[in-house]
């Protein structure tokens, strides 16, 4: 976990959000009538799985980047043609051990492999358990791919790319919208969000030692419409001194700590981008809002 009090503005990775409280606090956060992507998502794979099932093809090999409780797969895999093997790769280890445990005995004959990596550095799947030679298959949901600044995805994309050859990706992507929808959704009634965001800080006080208060700290998410991206900051309400290895570091009133971006895209800004990291762009489904798209692209 790596904090940037030293640098301005200060940032820490979103990736770091996923310890097993933030896991849980995330799948919270799906349930939120105000966070429509989960929910969207899962109603287009449910509908559409048949289709993504043929593009995909028999025997597929699937890995799943940043899998967390692993459930929208289970859509997936209950429509594909004798999967092959689930590869569920996340941060956050305990999480994943437990989704794939659960999922392995709703699906016994399938060969599940978790792998516990952050996705966004170099990892190697390990070797399959059957014969190789499967038709690789990326599912990447939830538009986790927002979380990238642009060159990030493109790197991501292409080394999906390399990975997936002869196979192809399903991913979830997020659309622009209304910029209200997007601030609801990510400042939710129930503060479910706000406890997400402030739960880094809790984190760094037990792995790194420091001694924030995290109720000095407010959660603050817009839409910065010209970056097409939501914001998540956390505000320091006061002048205020945080210990880092006994460093002292002072935060000015209204000084934030940038938690998170993510980005949102339109279908075809979201086609060029995956033009560009080497995928042949296929079929795209959304829903009848416009607020969420699934793209197959092949590999
Ligand atoms: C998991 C990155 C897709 O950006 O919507 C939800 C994380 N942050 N609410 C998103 C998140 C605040 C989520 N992603």
């Amino acid at each position: 976990m790596r904090l940037a009090l030293a640098e301005r503005p200060h940032r820490i990775a979103p990736k770091f959000f996923y310890d097993a409280a933030g896991s849980a606090l995330f799948d919270r956060i799906c349930e939120l009538p105000e966070y429509y992507p989960t929910r969207t998502e899962l109603a287009l794979l449910g509908r559409h799985a048949g289709e993504m099932a043929a593009l995909i093809g028999p025997q597929a090999d699937v890995v799943e980047f940043g899998a967390g409780s692993a459930t929208k797969i289970r859509l997936l895999l209950s429509a594909l043609d004798r999967p092959r093997r689930f590869v569920p790769i996340d941060i956050s280890a305990e999480h994943l051990h437990a989704a794939a445990r659960a999922l392995q005995r709703d699906h016994p004959g399938l060969a599940v492999q978790p792998l516990a990596a952050d996705f966004t550095k170099p990892f190697t799947l390990p070797a399959p358990a059957g014969p190789a030679g499967a038709r690789r298959v990326g599912f990447f949901p939830g538009s986790s791919i927002g979380n990238f600044a642009h060159g990030e995805a493109l790197t991501f994309l292409r080394q999906a790319a390399m990975l997936l050859r002869g196979g192809g990706l399903l991913v979830g992507v997020d659309l622009v919208k209304d910029p209200s929808v997007l601030h609801a959704a990510y400042n939710d009634a129930a503060g479910v969000t706000a406890a997400f965001n402030r739960n880094l800080l809790v984190r760094a006080n037990h792995e790194l030692g420091t001694d924030f208060d995290p109720a000095q700290f407010a959660h603050y998410a817009f839409y910065e419409p010209r970056l097409q991206r939501i914001e998540m900051h956390l505000v320091s309400r006061r002048a205020q001194t945080v210990r880092l290895a006994g460093e002292p570091f002072v935060l000015a009133e209204g000084e934030t700590l940038h938690t998170e971006n993510s980005h949102k895209f339109t279908v075809d800004g979201f086609r060029r981008l995956a033009r560009q990291a080497g995928f042949e762009p296929g079929p795209v489904w959304c829903d009848e809002r416009q607020h969420f798209s699934v793209h197959w692209l092949q590999a």
